[in-house]
């Protein structure tokens, strides 16, 4: 996608939360307490943290305090929340050295796992892979055939245990099935389940497992889908997803629906995942690879 069309789609996406940041309607204010108070208050409503709030507000004090807030402050304040974004890791996906990658994708209830998965399974499909989905949430009947839509629609293969199976059991089927069928990736949805929910987080463990002992190196990603409306409560859930089955990556959805856009901050800061891709609407195009850059420029319209 041209980068005037993605940064579009990020303004579009994170308009209710580019709403607290009108930046612009502050020129001409003197950078007193009360600026330094408003500005604090929005990127808390924004959901950038506690931590990283206050350090942001400490820099613009030091570098503004009583001049007139202009286009060098909001140049400032774009440079040091691109700062806080920034990451050595990379934003893509990691790739097996050996077909399949597979990709382990687990969240709270209704945190957008499955349809992350469809959009997922069409990008890569796109970009000529060929795809396997897992479909490990045995829990609802439903589930499986959420998938089976998406599958059908993405053209790729799916497999699927009988409602109730062992959902290790399936992921067991998903990887042998994906070695046989030499497919480029297999990607693997689970169940939602409360991060206090210790049995469960133990079947996610042992869907990890199953996993790594079929296919060396696997999983190559552990993608925890988050609810970016969750706001704060998100970063809690995602502290015990990433203690218990080591997340490598996250995929923040349903920015679109919320002003806390700048948990996306919070996301890297607090718990130190990178964000790998971003929800930010309903279509199958709204799953778009994370870039600091785009992201922190949509802010500020
Ligand atoms: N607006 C918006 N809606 C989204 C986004 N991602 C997911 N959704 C919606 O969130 C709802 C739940 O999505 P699912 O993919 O079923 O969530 P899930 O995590 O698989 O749910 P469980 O399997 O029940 O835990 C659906 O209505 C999706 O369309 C997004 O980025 N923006
Ligand atoms: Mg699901």
């Amino acid at each position: 996608m041209a980068i005037s069309g993605l940064l579009e789609r990020f303004k579009k996406g994170l308009a209710r939360t580019a709403q607290l940041f009108n930046v612009r309607s502050w020129f001409g204010r003197k950078v007193d307490q009360s600026f330094l108070d408003d500005l604090e208050s929005r990127l808390i409503r924004a959901d950038v943290g506690v931590a990283a709030t206050s350090r942001l507000i400490d820099r613009v004090r030091e570098q503004f305090a009583d001049k007139t807030a202009d286009e060098e402050l909001l140049t400032f304040v774009k440079g040091e929340l691109k700062g806080l974004l920034e990451d050595p890791r990379p934003g893509t996906l990691a790739v097996a050295s050996k077909r399949p990658s597979v990709y382990l994708i687990a969240g709270v209830n209704g945190s957008g796992k499955t349809t992350s998965i469809a959009k997922l399974a069409q990008r890569l499909k796109d970009q000529g892979n060929t795809i396997l989905l897992g479909a490990c949430d045995t829990f609802r009947a439903a589930a499986a055939d959420q998938l089976a839509v998406w599958a059908d629609r993405a053209g790729c293969e799916i497999v699927r245990g009988s409602a109730g199976a062992d959902p290790a059991s399936v992921a067991h089927d998903a990887c042998q099935r994906a070695l046989a069928r030499g497919v480029d990736v297999l990607i693997v949805d689970t169940a939602g389940r409360l991060h206090t929910q210790s049995h469960l987080m133990r079947e996610l463990e042992k869907i990890r497992a199953v996993i790594q002992r079929l296919i060396p190196g696997a999983p190559h990603e552990v993608l925890l889908v988050i609810d970016a409306t969750n706001g704060q409560n998100a970063i809690r859930q995602a502290e015990t997803f990433t203690k218990s089955i080591g997340c490598t990556g996250a995929i923040l959805t349903k920015l679109d629906g919320t002003a806390k856009g700048g948990v996306v901050v919070a996301v890297l800061q607090t718990i130190n995942l990178p964000v790998k891709f971003i929800g930010i609407g309903e279509g199958i195009e709204d799953l778009q690879p994370f870039d600091a850059d785009t992201f922190v420029e949509s802010l500020f319209v």
